[in-house]
């Protein structure tokens, strides 16, 4: 009998693609998008495609195992689920009793986007026991305390309203690769005559297909937002009334681009003064401008300032006003009247703790003046031994011997490696959840299609059973799926919207606002105390942090002595067959992302005798991994790159623990490196470079 489930593709991509399963005898059968939903428009990605593979790979875990070789050697043994809970128990309860309950901390991100299996009863749980509270800093966190400070929330204009721009600029995002569907409604745009131009350091995919590039160093892009608003003001194009009535701070910030001139950041940012002035010439005549700001450029030292100055540059123009303008970089702010938080329900107690920044775990896993030290860590839905900065370090601490480490997950990855307990996850086929979209309007329901594979649990009934093992029975503790499901939604605004558990049960997804064409920050209404845009943010100047937009240079990318010594700067961004670690053990998903690769320019790589095809090391002070070589025709001189992120050594053996200006946020792509000749050509076994992605 075949049967076909509706659901939601989980994982950590704006896109939240709305997806069926159909079912044979109790098999998936067949994946496909959905084509009544407005922004998957019935096309999966060629990673996603491929998800049965995930769900009934080889290395799938099907039972608990309980470690018998030493850390980090990977020898494990099957063992029943009483007893797997039973160790997971005890090594939170021998960190508590040794020094008290901020020694236990919870590790968890984005594996999945699911509200009820990601982000529920396991913080609950550890808030509830006062665990050490993780701050969760690793893929947002400039850019989230950006938009705080500026618009409140991560709220813009409709991201499929983006067809009614006269100008489309795409500014430190791949979308083909990392929000593939958004890039329909820019061809939208184009063939209604639009001009479509790409922001980046690298010649991506994206940016080939745009009509203008502006290839600009890495980590200066604050410096192009403010020559860019400068030449803006010079033409007198900066929306005065609009800003008059529905800013903060403009006259402050009019006054500081005085210092700033389309000559000026173009110095800064290696660009020709004739494309900015191009770019900026275009902003001015173009109405509206619509900016979409990908997440790639906030992974800087001074990302906070610089995506606050994209931000400005967007609204000044008074774009905001018009359907399918202004900046947009995230759409989740727009959930938050339909929804609950389910992670810290008031009635659940929750002593105060101290706060660790996830981006930092490296540090915090091996500095000896962390007081008490971290001895018990219980992580889902990451892989954090091959995704966190400073690989090296990190996975020191996860082999220190005195630390117990409990991993939940769905099959052996680079983390479980080092675990004392595995504890076996359901997969999205297996599991109930609902998800917002960071990239849309549409809240989803995945709905189970499959029984669990082997002894596997969903995430929620694992921590239930851990609460109970460690004598927690408070309520909030252990409600079920589906009641997770209905109070996220439980909420007037969902109710007058229609948004029901059962209407998502039958039809998959539902709009949570009004329909497209519309300018819900036209007359301000922003989502800040008093409803303006705040270009001054005197909270920032509390904190040390400029108020204004500005520009500041790059930490690593920005410092000449450094680049003596380290003269390439690494950009480490998506790669289109993975999701940061995740496919990256299965052979169809290897096959298409090639091998690890580090792409070079021609110059770069001659003067290290560096052939495309050699094997090569790239290394800085704080590790190296070895990959092969690429050289690529339009790569900026002094820049490299190579895509997140492979299992075993990878990019992160050199990337630093650093935060950034805002937000705690991790610095990816601001990293330098050198690179030298390994071995010449392909070794014996044969092997594939990666491919810039979709070329
Ligand atoms: N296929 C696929 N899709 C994904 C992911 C994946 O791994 N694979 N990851 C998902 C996740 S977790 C996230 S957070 C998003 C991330 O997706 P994106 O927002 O696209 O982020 P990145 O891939 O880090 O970088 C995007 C672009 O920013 C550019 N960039 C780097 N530094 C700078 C800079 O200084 N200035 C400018 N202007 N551009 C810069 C990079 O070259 C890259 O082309 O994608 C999600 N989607
Ligand atoms: N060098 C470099 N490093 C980066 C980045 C970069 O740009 N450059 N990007 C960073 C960014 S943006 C992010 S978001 C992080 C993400 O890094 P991670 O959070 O480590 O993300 P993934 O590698 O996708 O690992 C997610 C894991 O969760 C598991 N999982 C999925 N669903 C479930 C579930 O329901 N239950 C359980 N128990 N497990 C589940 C998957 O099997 C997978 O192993 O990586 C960061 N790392
Ligand atoms: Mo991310």
């Amino acid at each position: 009998m075949r049967e076909v489930i509706n659901g939601a593709c989980p994982l950590d991509c704006p896109d939240t693609c709305g997806w069926q399963i159909a079912v044979e005898d109790g098999r998936a059968v067949e994946i496909r998008g959905r084509k009544e939903h407005p922004f998957t428009r019935g096309a999966l990605c060629g990673k996603v495609n491929r998800y049965l593979d995930a769900v009934y790979a080889p290395d799938r875990l099907t039972t608990p195992l309980r470690r018998v070789g030493t850390k980090g050697e990977g020898r494990f043994q099957p063992i029943d689920w009483d007893e797997a809970i039973g160790l997971a128990a005890e090594g939170i309860r021998t960190a508590i009793d040794r020094d008290g309950p901020e020694a236990v901390m919870p590790y968890y991100y984005a594996g999945t986007l699911g509200e009820v299996q990601g982000w529920s009863l396991g913080i609950r749980l550890f808030n509830h026991l006062g665990a050490t509270r993780m701050l969760g800093t690793i893929c947002t966190g400039a850019a989230s305390a950006a938009m705080k400070a500026t618009i409140g929330r991560p709220v813009g204009n409709d991201p499929e309203d983006i067809e009614h721009a006269a100008l489309v600029i795409i500014w430190g995002a791949n979308l083909l690769t990392s929000n593939m569907h958004q890039w329909h409604w820019v061809q939208e745009a184009q063939a209604r005559g639009a001009h479509v131009v790409a922001v980046d350091p690298l010649p991506t995919d994206t940016a080939r297909r745009c009509d203008a590039h502006l290839q600009l160093l890495p980590g200066t892009d604050g410096a192009l937002a403010m020559g860019l608003m400068a030449a803006l003001v010079e033409a007198g194009a900066a929306d005065e009334e609009w800003l008059a009535a529905y800013a903060e701070g403009w006259p402050e910030l009019r006054d500081r681009l005085g210092e700033w001139s389309v000559e000026r950041a173009a110095e800064i940012c290696g660009l020709d003064v004739l494309e900015v002035r191009a770019l900026a010439d275009r902003i001015i005549t173009s109405r509206p401008t619509a900016i979409r700001i990908g997440l790639g450029l906030q992974r800087h030292a001074t990302a906070g300032a610089a995506f606050r100055a994209i931000l400005a540059l967007g609204a000044i123009t008074g774009d905001y006003a018009r359907v399918g303008g202004g900046p947009l970089a995230m759409t989740g702010g727009h959930f938050d009247p339909i929804r609950n938080d389910l992670e810290q329900p008031a009635d659940l107690p929750m002593p105060p703790a101290r706060i660790v920044n996830m981006s930092r775990l490296a540090e915090a896993l091996t500095d000896p003046a962390m007081a008490p030290p971290i001895r018990s860590l219980v992580v889902w839905d990451t892989n954090p031994a091959a995704t966190v900065p400073d690989q090296v370090r990190a996975q020191q601490g996860l082999m220190r011997d005195d630390l117990h480490l409990t991993v939940l997950e769905q099959r052996m990855t680079d983390t479980t490696r080092f675990a004392d307990v595995v504890l076996p996850a359901t997969m999205q086929t297996e599991h109930l959840d609902i998800h917002p979209s960071y990239g849309h309007h549409y809240i989803a329901l995945n709905r189970p299609a499959i029984a669990p594979i082997g002894d596997c649990l969903p995430n929620n009934e694992i921590f239930r059973r851990l609460a109970a093992a460690l004598g927690l029975d408070h309520p909030r503790l252990h409600q079920d799926d589906e009641a997770l499901v209905r109070e996220y939604i439980d909420t007037d605004e969902a109710r007058a919207r229609g948004i029901t558990f059962e209407r998502l049960w039958d039809e998959g997804f539902i709009r949570i606002d009004d329909e497209r064409g519309r300018t819900p920050y036209a007359a301000g209404g922003f989502p800040t105390a008093s409803g303006r845009f705040r270009i001054l943010c005197p909270e920032l100047a509390e904190q040390g942090l400029d108020p204004l937009p500005g520009y500041a240079p790059p930490a690593e990318a920005g410092d000449p002595v450094l680049a003596e010594r380290f003269p390439l700067v690494l950009i480490t961004p998506a790669q289109r067959f993975f999701l940061n670690s995740t496919f990256a053990d299965l052979p169809g998903h290897l096959k298409l992302a090639g091998e690890p690769t580090v792409f070079l320019h021609a110059e770069d790589a001659a003067a290290r005798g560096i052939e495309p095809g050699d094997t090569v090391e790239v290394a800085n002070d704080r590790g190296a991994f070895r990959c092969l070589a690429a050289v690529h025709p339009q790569a900026r001189r002094g820049v490299a790159w190579s895509y997140k992120v492979h299992w075993g050594g990878n990019v992160n053996a050199t990337t630093a623990v650093r935060d950034a200006d805002m937000g705690g946020s991790p610095t990816f792509h601001d990293n330098r490196v050198d690179v030298a000749l390994v071995e010449r050509g392909a070794p014996a076994v044969e092997r594939r470079a990666a491919e810039p992605v979709g070329d």
